[in-house]
């Protein structure tokens, strides 16, 4: 009998809502835009939607700031679309899991008007609330009551001068920390988390949420960051009380709920030994983690927006040991791509000459790990990073802030544009590329963010007859995992861990052995593996069949091949 839970043979599908369809001119994606393309989904085959927020929101972080957990925000749409949008998904067998943000709500949530209206409001420990650093004025420099830098620049700390006090707030201003060690705010989050489920969501993705438990003493950081600020990770990263609240919430949100709903918790600097303890079923926590290992290899000694090329080797020996650290317990998630990353194909691929070839071959071989993969939009198209022209034309918090820092800091701003070329969030958030006309489908008024120019060729439209395309080798990707356990379930094993060009590895379930061989790099290569594998059937390939001599395999540049034996 097949025991494995549903999610090891599915695949999910993210959607970043304002930049996906817009159905009503107004230039921002919405519920509507999401509905009227449902095909294109049921076509791709995915089995779940991960929609990003669509709540009410001020939209100083594109919805990741929510002022009202149970209301649509009227640029997406209303409650009734939401429902239509839920029931569509459903009628088409998949399942639809929201973006749950609770580490911090907008400062216009009307839990944090309460909080900052005074000392004594019943609210007021709902929040990260402290007097300013003894010996301080409150306002100067050097007065918030810790040095931790923001996410977005700056310091963690506000003052609000109605009490003339600091509050938390890990991301922008405008993102206020909700103080989890406060028993009310945990249980007024699970109130909400049930009525969504009670309306029929099928589960989860959760913000943040290993940031949820901070160390109440709050300490200052070791001095890293820019100005002299501080690193606070160590004091509110996967802190001292997250199990005991991801525990709880699971005994009051999922206890006794259908087995069909999925968690998975988005954990930036988490290890992979955290991550087994988050995702052993026996601990009742969560499904699986979105980890940040894999895709912050190529950050610089400036950080992410000083990047540096990517080591092969070191994807390989990181994503290898989160299969083997993942193997006999615990779930891995698999991506590339999200609303935060830039596109896959111009950061670890060639977006040039073989932008085909190379985002088939990503897409190969993330896919058959061992794990839950997740298509962020229009990376099934193989779509690009932007070319930006300058600042004036990206929208993201963190880049505008991080660029008037950096310059303000007597950077040149050129060398910061680089940086925010190659790594800013803007690149993943232009709209999806539905067909070759001038706002490429997306909408028919303005786009709130550009269009990027190349829809002319790259789009959905293109690629939907065309069997060689990024979007049919996707659909092919996933129909593996559907119909082959071994690729659900198998066991994982790297091969030619030291070649710096070739990406190989074997799966094994039973008597069935698949390989899984690609050449991630712009020169022929032959991989001299164990065995032979002159018989093995070719399951799937980017370019056609490989010659194949016992177990030496020769590799065109970015090719990607599956065998079978
Ligand atoms: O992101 C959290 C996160 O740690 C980073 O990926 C973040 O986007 C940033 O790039 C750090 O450099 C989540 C959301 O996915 C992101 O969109 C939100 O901005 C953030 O939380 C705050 O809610």
């Amino acid at each position: 009998v097949d025991t494995a839970p549903w999610w090891t043979s599915a695949v999910v599908y993210q959607i970043y809502p304002r930049s996906f369809a817009d159905s009503n001119g107004d230039g921002v994606g919405d519920l509507n835009g999401i509905t009227s393309r449902l095909d294109h989904l049921e076509r791709l085959g995915v089995d779940v939607i991960w929609l990003s927020p669509v709540y009410a929101s001020p939209h100083a972080d594109n919805g990741y700031d929510i002022s009202d957990y149970r209301a649509i925000d009227p640029a997406f749409g209303t409650l009734e679309d939401f429902d239509r949008l839920l029931a569509e998904t459903h009628a088409r067998g998949m399942k639809l899991v929201m973006d749950l943000v609770v580490n911090h709500t907008s400062d216009e949530h009307p839990w944090f008007v309460e909080s900052r209206s005074s000392r004594h409001n019943p609210k007021r420990d709902w929040y990260w609330w402290r007097p300013p650093r003894e010996g301080f004025e409150a306002g100067r420099p050097g007065a918030e009551p810790t040095n931790w830098e923001s996410f977005f620049s700056g310091p963690t700390w506000t003052l609000d001068e109605t009490t003339g006090e600091y509050y938390l707030h890990l991301f922008a201003p405008k993102q206020p920390d909700l103080n989890w060690e406060n028993p009310e705010v945990r249980h007024a989050v699970y109130e909400m988390m049930r009525w969504w489920l009670d309306r029929g969501v099928d589960g989860f993705r959760m913000d943040v949420i290993n940031l949820i438990s901070k160390d109440p003493a709050l300490p200052d950081g070791a001095t890293t960051g820019t100005g002299g600020l501080g690193d606070g990770f160590p004091h509110y990263g996967t802190g001292p009380r997250i199990h005991e609240f991801l525990r709880e919430m699971h005994r009051e949100v999922f206890e006794g709920r259908s087995g069909e709903l999925l968690t998975v918790g988005e954990m930036p600097g988490v290890t992979w030994e955290d991550a087994r303890l988050f995702t052993d079923p026996r601990r009742r926590e969560l499904d699986m983690v979105f980890q940040f290992e894999h895709v912050s290899l190529d950050h610089g000694p400036g950080g992410k927006f000083d990047p540096r090329p990517l080591d092969l080797r070191d994807l390989k020996a990181s994503l290898g040991r989160w299969q083997t650290g993942l193997g006999e317990v615990g779930w891995n998630s698999l991506y590339w791509n999200n609303h935060d990353q830039p596109r896959v194909v111009s950061r670890f691929g060639d977006d040039g000459r073989y932008w085909r070839e190379s985002a088939t071959a990503l897409a190969t071989v993330l896919h058959l790990h061992r794990g839950t993969p997740y298509v962020y939009q229009g990376e099934e198209l193989g779509m690009t990073n932007a070319p930006f022209a300058g600042v004036h034309e990206m929208r993201d918090i963190e880049s505008l802030n991080h660029y008037a820092e950096a310059v303000a800091a007597g950077n040149e701003p050129e060398s910061v544009l680089r940086g925010l070329r190659a790594m800013g969030r803007d690149n993943a958030r232009t709209p999806v590329q539905w067909d070759a006309s001038p706002n490429a489908g997306f909408t028919t008024g303005r786009p709130w963010i550009a269009v990027n120019p190349n829809h002319t060729w790259l789009n959905a439209q293109a690629q939907y007859d065309d069997p060689n395309s990024v979007f049919n080798h996707y659909r092919r990707l996933i129909e593996l995992r559907h119909a082959l356990p071994v690729i659900a379930r198998g066991d994982f094993r790297m091969l030619l861990a030291d070649e710096p060009y070739l990406y190989a590895y074997e799966r094994t379930l039973d008597d069935d052995r698949l390989l899984v061989v690609a050449n991630l790099g712009g020169t022929p290569q032959i991989a001299a593996l164990d065995g032979d594998w002159s018989a093995a059937d070719l399951l799937l390939s980017n370019v056609g069949e490989p010659p194949v001599v016992n177990g030496r395999i020769s590799l065109e540049p970015w090719s990607a091949h599956v065998f079978l034996k």
